[in-house]
């Protein structure tokens, strides 16, 4: 095999980015890596496994159909990060409570073990995201809900995994953003998107355009700058949306564009969850050259109150989400 990057073994290379880490935060990546192989194999088999695909007939928190996808890939992540000890407390998407682990771990997990599981039946790709900080509470005590309730500026790494036509880790530890493309064949994640940085310029907008009359004028006034005939400006652009965060925002990484999913009138908050969708990518997308934010603010300022708390949620090219902001500011 020609010359390449492993994940572990760009872990290792990282460990001095925390310096006086015992080795800690590399061994919390690799329990992101082992759980993110074992969930990419089952979803590649999703559809021939009837018990593993459709409804695990529970709700979460949110009230959401559980599929049995996301209840399979939340419990392995929470597995391999308890056996890893270094992991003092998960905040999940799957679980109402923050679920307690080890006491002398020093680090806090928010994820979203699985997003966008509803595609999961109709075979389009779905996600991992991931967000870490160091705890607040003093090590060797239980885990509390302030060690979760830290803004997003405090995270010390954050990722994503897609589950696509091949199955991505994308992360950042605060030194830029790498990508990693996974070989089933050998069974390693391979480095195949060194430093990755959003184009100059985006050309994509991704939202549910059915919300347009139930946002706010500011957003409908974007809709229609983006769909405005204007060649200089390289508009109309490209409405591109999967329902899918990971796979949007991971598009729109590659290729130039932004992702909205704003306030509506049935959801004044928006739909997005602050601690372990909005954070993390914003993580990545500032990492990236780009920006996120709610509309009037940085995203990685807000204070969290609730580990599920939602809010209105812009990202991906800077200049795209600038726009946003102004017409908001300007129209509601
Ligand atoms: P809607 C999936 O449930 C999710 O959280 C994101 O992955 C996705 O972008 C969004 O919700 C889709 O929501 O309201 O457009 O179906």
């Amino acid at each position: 095999m020609e010359n390449v990057t492993t994940l572990g073994e760009f872990i290792i290379e990282r460990q001095q980015d925390f310096p006086g880490s015992s080795g800690e935060f590399s061994r919390l990546l690799s329990a992101i890596r082992l759980a993110s192989k074992i969930v990419s194999q089952k979803v590649n088999k999703a559809g021939l496994l009837s018990y593993i695909v459709g409804s695990a007939g529970s709700e979460n928190i949110q009230g959401e159909a559980q599929q049995k996808l996301d209840v399979y890939a939340n419990i392995q992540f929470i597995k391999a990060l308890r056996q890893r000890k270094v992991v003092c407390g998960i905040a999940s998407e799957e679980n109402d409570e923050h679920i307690t682990l080890n006491e002398s771990g020093s680090y806090i997990v928010a994820i979203d073990p699985l997003d966008g599981s509803s595609n999961i039946d109709v075979n389009v790709s779905i996600g991992t995201i991931f967000s870490i900080y160091k705890r607040v509470s003093p090590v060797g005590t239980p885990v509390t809900d302030a060690d979760f309730l830290q803004k997003g500026t405090e995270q010390v790494a954050a990722g994503y995994v897609i589950y696509g036509s091949s199955t991505m880790l994308v992360y950042t530890t605060g030194n830029g953003v790498n990508g990693f493309t996974y070989d089933p064949g050998i069974g390693v994640f391979i480095l195949s998107h060194r430093n990755m940085q959003f184009p100059a310029n985006g050309k994509i907008y991704s939202m549910n355009e059915g919300n347009f009359f139930r946002s706010s004028k500011g957003i409908q006034e974007y809709i229609k700058f983006a769909q405005g005939i204007e060649p200089n400006e390289n508009r109309p652009y490209t409405g591109r949306y999967i329902g899918s965060l990971v796979a949007d925002f991971h598009r729109n990484l590659i290729k130039g564009g932004v992702y909205l999913y704003p306030a509506t009138d049935q959801s004044p908050n928006g739909k997005l969850r602050l601690l372990y969708e909005c954070n993390p990518l914003a993580f990545i997308a500032e990492q990236a050259g780009g920006k996120a934010s709610d509309g009037r603010q940085r995203i990685m300022e807000i204070e969290p109150t609730d580990l599920h708390q939602r809010a209105p949620y812009f990202t991906g090219n800077t200049a795209m989400v600038d726009k946003i902001e102004s017409l908001i500011s300007e129209k509601g």
